[in-house]
């Protein structure tokens, strides 16, 4: 095929990744602006590699003109959680959504591999629109937590090094890695409540803190200096006692002062 067919060829599947990721952190985004945990952490994606399309195709033997029917991970998303009940919630938010549809699902979390990956797969149908109409591009879905993504990133090298030939004491030691990453989820996930305490206090100090120098901001076009510098200086006093429950207090004061000068300027 020439090069400009490869790149007509992908153009709608890069389109896919590009879009599904915007829509994906736009989720996490509003988890994290109304206070609430989001079960997913990251998100990422790719387009798999002309050199990689090339691979699979030989090793399938798929020739050109079924690339589009028969590869199904041209397209990636790769979405990482902190804890291993996330990646269920992450399932159902996917399953839920009209923009996705699912074509199949497979659950190496429960069924890990005999090499030891861990992780969920989904193949979705995601509807793209370019100049030349509309694509229905298939999507490959990996789900998995942050420790079975370390394991699968040093194990996916590996394999790549020794051209999926590994020698058996490296595979054994993969191996017993994995299990450290099934005890690592599971340890975690005994903390999970502590952990997700500290993480929500902090997202909540950032969103306050945000609040109050938004409002700050807008107080600089209204208020005399005095007040402002005044305000300031008390939002450094409070800021420093690192007392949420005070900047919190601080915070609604100053949504009222901003309201009482809306009211005002509107008089
Ligand atoms: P790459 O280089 O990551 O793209 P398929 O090959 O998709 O037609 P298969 O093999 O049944 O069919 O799909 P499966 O098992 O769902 O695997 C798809 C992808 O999952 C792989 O893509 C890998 O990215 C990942 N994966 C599966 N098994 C392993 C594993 O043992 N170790 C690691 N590190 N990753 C794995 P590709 O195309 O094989 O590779």
């Amino acid at each position: 095929m020439e090069i400009q067919g490869w790149r007509e060829l992908l153009e709608p599947y890069q389109l896919a990744v590009d879009e599904i990721i915007v829509k994906l952190n736009h989720i996490i985004h509003q988890y994290r602006k109304r206070g609430q945990y989001s079960p997913m952490e990251q998100v990422s994606g790719r387009v798999k590699s002309i050199s990689s399309i090339l691979d699979k195709m030989q090793k399938k033997q798929i020739p050109f003109e079924e690339i589009r029917t028969r590869i199904e991970d041209i397209s990636g998303i790769r979405i990482i959680c902190q804890f291993e009940e996330d990646i269920q919630k992450v399932v159902d938010l996917i399953s839920a959504r009209a923009d996705m549809q699912i074509k199949t699902q497979k659950d190496y979390v429960l069924n890990e591999k005999d090499s030891g990956y861990r992780s969920y797969h989904m193949i979705v149908y995601y509807d793209v629109h370019t100049l030349d109409g509309l694509h229905r591009i298939p999507v490959e879905f990996q789900i998995r937590t942050l420790a079975m993504n370390f394991w699968a990133t040093i194990e996916h090298s590996l394999q790549y090094k020794y051209k999926h030939n590994l020698p058996a004491p490296i595979s054994e030691k993969l191996k017993n890695a994995s299990k450290a990453v099934l005890a690592l989820d599971a340890e975690m996930a005994t903390i999970r409540e502590e952990i997700l305490d500290a993480q929500n206090s902090f997202h909540r100090k950032e969103n306050v803190v945000a609040d109050i120098l938004n409002n700050i901001q807008n107080l600089y076009k209204v208020a005399n200096k005095r007040e402002i510098v005044k305000i300031q200086d008390e939002f450094y006093r409070i800021y420093a006692t690192d007392d949420l429950e005070s900047l919190a207090q601080f915070s609604k004061e100053l949504d009222l002062i901003s309201e009482g000068y809306r009211s005002q300027s509107l008089r």
